[in-house]
């Protein structure tokens, strides 16, 4: 190798600085209280499914115990859980709904 010249300018590559923005999952929470109806109009709702695929995610939640609704960026994820979780009390349901990064 030869000896660079310490007269002349190093210049370094910049690292990229800027990721592409993370992506959500919101996901839904079985319980034992919770009506199958009043989850699958959630899902048409809140996330604007139609009711064979709110019916199939329910039922996945409810077999396996939690279910992807829908996978969005940050805010819209966090305002999805806010508003599922609000509704689900003002109707005395104990709905539980979360969000969680998305790896992929
Ligand atoms: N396990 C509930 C029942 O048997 C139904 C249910 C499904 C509740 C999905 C919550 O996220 C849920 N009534």
């Amino acid at each position: 190798m030869t000896a660079r010249n310490p007269a002349e300018p190093v210049l370094e590559k910049e690292r990229a600085k800027t990721k592409p923005p993370s992506l959500f999952n919101v996901v839904l929470l079985n319980d034992d209280f919770t009506p199958m109806e009043f989850v699958v109009q959630v899902l048409q709702q809140f996330f604007a499914l139609e009711r064979e695929a709110a019916t199939r995610v329910m039922l996945q939640v409810h077999t396996e115990g939690r279910g992807v609704c829908g996978v969005y960026p940050r805010d819209v994820a966090a305002t999805k859980v806010e508003r599922v979780i609000s509704y689900a009390r003002q109707h005395q349901h104990p709905l539980q709904c979360v969000m969680e990064e998305n790896g992929t």
